[in-house]
């Protein structure tokens, strides 16, 4: 094993997690990628295997013991994390409050908020025994600002920035870095999960507009990642250049 440093990186089976990968990877770090696709996992590892150590950890991020026991069961080698990319999660619908259905509002706090927090718990050990480490939360805009029909979506990312600034505070004393990295409209397989697999009404969501795509996200935790051991970026928002608030989009 090399003196390069470790990243876990969860939802590494598509859109920001699998640009992030592919950018660490050329860019020093080992990486344990995260994920339920395995198949996705298993072909991502073969790729980068040339660039970098890689090793592959498939679970559920709402399942605790699952969460807990796959990081446990990581062998010595890989257990000082450096680095943890919370970056699982998704949007599950678009409807009004009076409408949305219980089990999308189950599934975006349970992945997006629960699920960061069962990663968080099971690597944070390492980092704080060493007093070292990095974490990075993928939030949105939407934990910015509320959007018709977001509301348990944009519940959930504002929550992620309350653990962003929480954890901030609480790892203070453990010289953990903590960063916030709040996007706007980035085209991945977000839209496809928010709408049920409807790619017409997905692909509507970034008509006449360049949005921000994974490779974006990966070159600013790239960046965040790369700043001197005194330096912490607390919070990221980034948009397309098209986009002016989680409304406010210039369309052709
Ligand atoms: P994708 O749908 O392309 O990727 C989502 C990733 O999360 C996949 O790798 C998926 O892996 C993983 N994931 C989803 N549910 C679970 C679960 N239950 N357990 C483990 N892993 C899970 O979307 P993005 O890349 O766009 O999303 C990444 C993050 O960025 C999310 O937190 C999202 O909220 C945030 N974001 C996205 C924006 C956008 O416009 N796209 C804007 C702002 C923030 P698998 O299915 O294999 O488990
Ligand atoms: C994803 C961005 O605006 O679709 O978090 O909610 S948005």
């Amino acid at each position: 094993m090399s003196t390069k440093r470790i990243a876990l990186i969860t939802g590494a089976t598509s859109g920001i997690g699998e640009a992030t990968a592919r950018l660490l990877a050329a860019n020093q770090f080992n990486l344990i990628l995260c994920g339920r696709r395995q198949d996705r996992l298993a072909t991502l590892a073969t790729d980068l295997s040339k660039q970098a150590d890689v090793t592959t950890l498939s679970f559920d991020v709402r399942n605790e013991p699952e969460v807990s026991q796959s990081i446990a069961s990581l062998p010595a080698k890989w257990k000082n994390i450096d680095a943890l990319i919370n970056n699982a999660g998704n949007a599950h619908g678009l409807d009004p409050i009076q409408t949305g259905s219980i089990e999308d509002w189950d599934a975006m706090m349970d992945i997006n908020v629960k699920g960061l927090l069962y990663v968080t718990k099971a690597v944070l050990p390492s980092m704080v025994s060493r007093n070292q480490g990095h974490i990075i939360n993928i939030g949105s805009i939407a934990g910015k600002e509320i959007y018709g029909n977001g509301n348990v979506y944009c519940a959930s990312k504002f929550a992620v920035d309350a653990l962003t600034k929480g954890m901030r505070i609480d790892l203070n004393p453990h010289n953990i870095k903590v960063t916030g990295i709040h996007p706007g409209l980035v085209e991945t397989e977000f839209s496809i999960v928010r709408f049920k697999g409807d790619a017409d009404r997905a692909a509507n969501v970034y008509k006449g507009l360049e949005p921000l795509r994974g490779e974006d996200i990966a070159d600013l935790i790239l960046f965040t990642l790369t700043r001197p051991a005194h330096v912490v970026v607390a919070d990221l928002v980034v948009l397309p250049t098209a986009q002016a608030s989680a409304t406010v989009v210039r369309r052709n």
